[in-house]
């Protein structure tokens, strides 16, 4: 029988009992001065008055309800539109902590900075006590925080992406998880009967993360990875301060389950630097030729990884939604992602339409005759053909449940998480790396994510032809000293009794014309199949001086016309480029170098012997 819910008279009510989260709710009520504060339940009535509010005050627009069904639209301030990483602080006691990889500042003196700036910072706006777990809330490997935030965006955005309100203030009165506690405030205080903008923010801004004491301090944003503090701040780079000292791993990587035919069904990890396709790779769709087989999505972006009782490493996603790329999503590029943002989502940063709908640049052939743009303005593809202008913000973003997507894997709640058998990593290569390769070891493939990174294809930044090295793609959020992490990587394999298989693929490789020499997307299934079936010890390859790599014949061709010589251009081993990699690993290690585990500078040593 359905059960009559009523809309709590008094959201001021407290929804824990904590003595501890009271107190500190209490007292940062006192340093920032809001009107109000708001308990979050997380029930529908309280997300749908929280949507209606921002509609009231301009933040958000409601889509067309006939054509995206429960939808809204947002435009952020044209000066907050991404992660700021020059603004991005780890703050150890010991500067050597952080490594040189990280912004650095004295804990004390970054304490004192902040107290100055949330002081009232929340006057006339509401404070939202917002409890969140980043996993499903029964599993052990789920882990609490409790944001304090002035954006009533912040709150809906993260209804989506993780597991909020009252069924976590309920784990957090059992008093067994520790919470870590996320103070977040957009910077723009309500004074003196000041009007609201449509998205208040700051000019300056401050990402701030203590890994001793476990906190987060956000000021300024309201975007992405700056506010939703579960997700960069929490979910990385506390998470891998955590994870180093409790022996597991919280790692920039996709989950997705490969099923076979036959039912059997493999997991693997995967790290890519940005603009890969790393949810597309999540959600990918295997080529018609290949019958039977279907790609599971377990998560696109997080994946926290810990060895179970019998040694075998064990996946979770942190998240509970896509927080993704918007252009260049389309049913060509990533079907499964287009039809789970139909319903429930919301849109940042892209462009609207004369009917209520939204639109971003790739996501059809033709682009609609007129649109409104992500600042605001009128947009025609005439006036894009004359000035440049996008319709959509090259970083607006979808925020979607993954509940909604129609590859969601079955067990991607297990509070147990998913076996993982294969880590893989890669980059966008037009040289050098070959399709696939498997490294020939644990040590090995932990040297092969450390020296991971993407050739430069951005003009501006006037280093094009240059690989930028992303170590396992945490180079921005890693919350300790890159060396170190590097050899928590080392040490994770005493805790197992198999290790899984790593390996590097390349989908972007280019032939002498500049053109791709591989179709990827649905494609990728083709590696895809070479990496479950090696990772079962079933499938042939060849030694090289880099790795195991498949022959044309271990790779499946059926619904492919791709020959023999196609293949050789596309996996060479060029020992001349070969040598200028290796140079080009160096680099990032001189860095590190005092930190540095004797791992890394042995296979470093043993690669170029093999070479
Ligand atoms: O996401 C991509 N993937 C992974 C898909 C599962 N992209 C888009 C990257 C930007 C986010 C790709 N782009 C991939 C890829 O595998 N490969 C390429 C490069 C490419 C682009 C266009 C073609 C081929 C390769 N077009 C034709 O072959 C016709
Ligand atoms: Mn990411």
């Amino acid at each position: 029988m359905a059960t009559k819910t009523t809309v709590r008279s008094n959201p001021s009510t407290p929804l824990s009992t904590n003595k501890h989260l009271l107190k500190w709710v209490e007292k940062m009520a006192r340093l920032t001065k809001p009107a109000r504060i708001h308990w979050v339940s997380g029930s529908d009535e309280e997300n749908q008055t929280l949507l209606d509010q921002m509609v009231g005050a301009g933040t958000l627009t409601k889509l067309n309800e006939d054509l995206w069904p429960g939808c809204y639209y947002a435009r952020s301030d044209a000066s907050d539109v991404a992660r700021v990483e020059d603004r991005t602080f780890i703050c150890s006691l010991s500067k050597d902590n952080a490594g040189p990889t990280n912004n650095w500042e004295d804990p004390f003196k970054m304490r004192r900075k902040l107290k100055g700036l949330f002081q009232g910072a929340m006057q006339g706006r509401t404070m939202y006590v917002l409890a969140f777990s980043m996993g499903p809330v029964d599993s052990p490997l789920a882990r609490i925080g409790v944001q304090l935030t002035d954006s009533p965006y912040v709150v809906v955005n993260m209804r989506i992406m993780a597991r909020i309100g009252l069924r976590v203030f309920q784990e957090i009165d059992k008093g067994e998880k520790r919470v870590v506690p996320c103070m977040h405030s957009v910077g723009m205080p309500l004074t003196r009967g000041k009007k609201d903008v449509m998205w208040p923010c700051n000019p300056e801004k401050y990402i701030v993360h203590f890994p001793e004491t476990r906190e987060i301090w956000s000021y300024g944003s309201g975007y992405g990875g700056n506010a939703l503090l579960g997700k960069k701040c929490f979910a990385l780079r506390i998470a891998s301060n955590i994870a180093r000292d409790e022996g597991w791993m919280a790692e920039h990587m996709l989950i997705l389950g490969v099923e076979d035919p036959k039912g059997e069904k493999t997991y693997v990890a995967a790290a890519f630097p940005s603009a890969c396709g790393k949810t597309n790779f999540a959600m990918l769709i295997p080529p018609k030729s290949f019958k039977g087989w279907k790609i599971w999505t377990v998560g696109d972006d997080i994946a926290w990884i810990k060895p179970d009782a019998k040694g075998e490493l064990r996946a979770i996603n942190p998240e509970s939604g896509f927080f993704g790329v918007a252009p260049g999503t389309s049913m060509k590029t990533n079907p499964n992602a287009m039809l789970t943002l139909q319903k429930n989502s919301i849109f940042t940063n892209v462009a609207l339409t004369p009917e209520g709908g939204v639109w971003w640049e790739g996501m059809t052939d033709t682009p609609p005759a007129e649109c409104t743009d992500w600042q605001g303005k009128r947009w025609t593809p005439a006036i894009a053909a004359e000035t440049g202008a996008k319709a959509a913000h090259p970083n607006a973003r979808f925020t979607a449940p993954a509940s909604q997507c129609p590859t969601i894997d079955p067990a991607w709640e297990d509070p147990a998480g998913v076996p993982i058998s294969a880590i893989i990593f890669g980059g966008r290569r037009p040289t050098t790396m070959p399709l696939v390769f498997q490294a020939f070891n644990w040590s090995t493939g932990v040297y092969v994510g450390a020296t991971m990174g993407s050739e430069m294809t951005a003009a501006a930044a006037g280093t094009v032809g240059k690989v930028r090295r992303d170590p396992m793609a945490m180079l921005p959020f890693c919350g300790y000293h890159m060396g170190d992490y590097f050899r928590h990587w080392i040490k994770m394999q005493r805790h197992l009794t198999t290790t899984p298989r790593i390996f590097h693929v390349n989908w972007f490789r280019r032939g002498p014309a500049g053109e791709f020499l591989w179709p990827g997307y649905s494609e990728n299934m083709r590696v895809l199949k070479w990496i479950v079936d090696r990772a079962h010890g079933r499938a042939a390859g060849r030694e090289t001086p880099i790795g195991w790599m498949p022959n044309y014949e271990d790779l499946e061709w059926k619904g492919l016309p791709f020959t023999k010589e196609q293949f050789e251009e596309l996996q060479a081993f060029d020992r001349k480029q070969w040598r200028q990699e290796v140079i080009g690993q160096e680099e990032l290690f001189i860095d590190l170098h005092d930190h540095l585990p004797p791992e890394m500078v042995y296979e470093r040593e043993l690669l170029i012997c093999r070479l």
